[in-house]
């Protein structure tokens, strides 16, 4: 290990080993219109010292529907450095930065995340990528947003949204999702009514904007929101 390798790292002390080891992933880094700039560890992006000084890199929030149309929720593990225990989207992560992962131009960036997406959902759900093919995957929107963890760390990303409509398999990885739940439109909103239940940020952003109005479109009239080339911010 070198010495700047975020497992010898006093801002990392405490926290769990695997969960530190992540942080050394290396993120792609933006300018405000998504143009790759650069790159830095993940532990980089997500310190607040460096996000409140304008640091921005790439993610992607996956939203995965069954056949009956209910969302696959999960409850971010206790062992998570950001956001610990709170209840989000399907998955979310960041595509790497490499070849296969990073993309310069708007459809190669879409198949770099998509790419990423599909190994996350193995790592962090145990799903097969044979069930959740490339190809499966809709982009809807980015969404530029900016949210503190605790004092620390936090979040400062242009987020792509991608929905896919998939039976899979579950074998969930307890290093990173404490709990996971399929829920109707409605059995959400009433999540969100129940005080003791706390959120991520960003799923709070994007519920509060177009999650009800695309998932209503899920059979039809999907395409009209398909391949937004605006970044929203939020
Ligand atoms: C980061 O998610 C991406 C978004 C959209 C917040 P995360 O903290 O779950 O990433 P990872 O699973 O890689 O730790
Ligand atoms: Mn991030």
């Amino acid at each position: 290990q070198t010495q700047n390798s975020a497992t010898q790292d006093d801002d990392l002390a405490g926290y769990d080993e695997e969960q530190i080891r992540l942080m050394d992933e290396v993120c792609i880094v933006l300018d405000d219109n998504d143009v790759p700039i650069g790159s830095a560890s993940k532990k980089i992006c997500h310190l607040m010292e460096n996000i409140n000084k304008g640091l921005l890199h790439r993610a992607f929030s996956v939203f995965l529907f069954d056949s009956q149309d209910r969302l696959l929720l999960q409850q971010r593990a206790s062992e998570k450095i950001t956001f610990p225990d709170l209840w989000t989207n399907t998955c979310c992560s960041h595509p790497l930065g490499i070849p296969t992962e990073t993309g310069a131009t708007l459809p190669a960036a879409i198949e770099g995340v998509k790419r990423a997406a599909q190994r996350k959902l193995q790592q962090e759900l145990g799903i097969n990528p044979a069930q959740v093919p490339i190809e499966k995957f809709d982009f809807l929107t980015r969404i530029h947003y900016k949210a503190p963890s605790d004092g620390k760390w936090g979040e400062h990303e242009i987020d792509y949204i991608l929905f896919i409509k998939a039976d899979v398999d579950l074998d969930i990885n307890p290093n990173e999702v404490r709990d996971s739940k399929y829920v109707a439109a409605q059995e959400l909103k009433d999540m969100f009514k129940d005080s003791s239940l706390k959120f991520t940020p960003w799923f709070k952003l994007i519920c509060e904007s177009m999650l009800f109005e695309w998932w209503e479109h899920l059979n039809g009239g999907l395409e009209k929101y398909k391949g937004e080339t605006e970044i929203r911010r939020m």
